[in-house]
């Protein structure tokens, strides 16, 4: 499903900026993504070079975009390449249990290898980086720091991390998983 845009919207201001962690700062879905004027009623974001084609089953975490105990009211629409404007699923809940990745492993596989040094040597000298690209510490920019930070982390395996007590997390794209689960393999 090729995505150009999502908009998550609450008529009482139930979103948190703040705590959002958008697709254009975490480069997760590509490196296109430009946040549109975030704030307590709508938190949107756009594509404009439709290059993010989602795979089913993909999942997408959106930081702790919701601010707990507030009203669930909380709308997510996005919009595809094809001009449909579609309705996704929310679903509201406290992350029991989440990867906490090390900054240099950018395949997100939970380990620092040659796979993630490769990405790092194709993409060295890059300006328009992403932490999947090999910007460990999102500067924008692979250089020898992002180098370095790959050496210290170079055979390390990623753990578990248990969040803060009450930190919520909304996995606003999981709306499109659960959609096309039924016939998808799991990406993430
Ligand atoms: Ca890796
Ligand atoms: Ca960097």
């Amino acid at each position: 499903m090729d995505i150009i845009a999502y908009s998550i919207t609450s008529a009482s201001g139930a979103l948190s900026p703040q705590g959002w962690q958008s697709l254009q700062e975490s480069g997760e879905a590509g490196a296109d993504w430009a946040e549109a004027n975030p704030n307590a009623n709508g938190l949107s974001e756009l594509n404009p070079s439709t290059s993010s084609l989602l795979t089913t089953g993909t999942v997408l975490g959106l930081g702790s975009l919701f601010t707990p105990g507030s009203e669930q009211d909380l709308i997510f629409q996005y919009a595809t390449a094809g001009g449909e404007l579609l309705l996704g699923t929310v679903e509201y809940g406290e992350l029991s249990l989440a990867m906490e990745f090390l900054a240099a492993d950018f395949n997100k596989d939970g380990t620092v290898n040659l796979e993630d040094f490769n990405t790092l040597k194709s993409n060295f000298g890059s300006t328009d980086a992403t932490m999947a690209t090999g910007d460990t510490n999102m500067d924008g920019v692979v250089n020898l720091a992002d180098f370095n930070t790959l050496k210290n982390q170079f055979g390390q395996s990623s753990s578990a991390a248990v969040p803060e007590p009450g930190s919520w997390l909304l996995m606003i794209l999981a709306g499109i998983a659960l959609l096309l689960r039924k016939s998808g393999r799991k990406l993430v």
